[in-house]
């Protein structure tokens, strides 16, 4: 039986993207479902497929595995070809360690830049927090590239599971047109070039559903929208 991805909304979903890109980066089979979030009855069907009444959620024939990261977990155990984790005990520990710091920190740049791909990309200035929250994650890429990037344009080379926690921070970045040095520009090119980005986007553009709140620029967004 394959495997469903149960995910939100790919304009806003950013925890939905994170197990996706990297399925589909690895190449991973699996069927989706899409759940428009925060309409009416999207709690309902979320929790249908999810105990803990979030997306996304795996399922794997009579199993459920939630929480980005435990099916990132999950997804390595059941395809080691895949290599999610670097090989390496050491870029594996670090590697797990920055997906664990996206996954339980960043707060002021979720908060003040949620995800929504369809944000016409400009400066949009952000405060002291976001600000130094950013200079820790070009730290942190800046080191994983410099330490075990070798290998290829990823943080530990090839595309894995720690990139797959940072594609949402690589959109925001990218939308909300936050300054960052040359390396960090590097990496966010190579994963906006994966082809899997360029899917999740193109189908991120179709949607219909909007959540104004996460719309600064309401109006110009549904212009974008009407016109196309
Ligand atoms: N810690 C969870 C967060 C999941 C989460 O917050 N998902 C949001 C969408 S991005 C959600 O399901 N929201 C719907 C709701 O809260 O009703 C993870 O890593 O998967």
């Amino acid at each position: 039986m394959p495997l469903t991805l149960v995910i939100g909304n790919k304009n806003y979903s950013s925890w939905s993207l994170r197990p996706w890109i990297a399925m589909k980066a690895a190449g991973i089979a699996f069927d989706e479902k899409v759940i428009p979030l925060y309409q009416p009855g999207s709690r309902e069907q979320i929790l249908r497929f999810s105990p803990a009444g979030k997306v996304p959620v795996l399922i794997d024939g009579d199993n459920a595995i939630w929480e980005s990261l435990a099916i990132l977990e999950y997804l390595a155990e059941k395809f080691p070809a895949a290599k999610l984790w670097p090989a390496d005990v050491h870029a594996r520990g670090v590697a797990r360690s920055i997906a664990h710091e996206m996954h339980g920190g960043f707060q002021a740049l979720r908060r003040n830049c949620p995800m929504n791909m369809w944000l016409p990309p400009k400066k949009r200035p952000q405060g002291e927090e976001v600000t130094a929250e950013v200079r820790r994650i070009e730290t942190l890429w800046g080191e994983a590239r410099a330490r075990f990037g070798r290998g290829g344009p990823f943080l530990f080379g090839t595309f894995g599971a720690a990139d797959a926690m940072y594609a949402p921070v690589v959109a925001r970045l990218h939308n909300y047109g936050i300054e960052v040095g040359d390396g960090a520009r590097a990496y966010m090119a190579a994963v906006m070039a994966l082809p899997a980005w360029g899917e999740w986007r193109e189908a991120a553009l179709q949607e219909p559903w909007v959540m104004r709140h996460n719309e600064p620029d309401w109006p110009i967004v549904r212009g974008i929208m009407q016109s196309a």
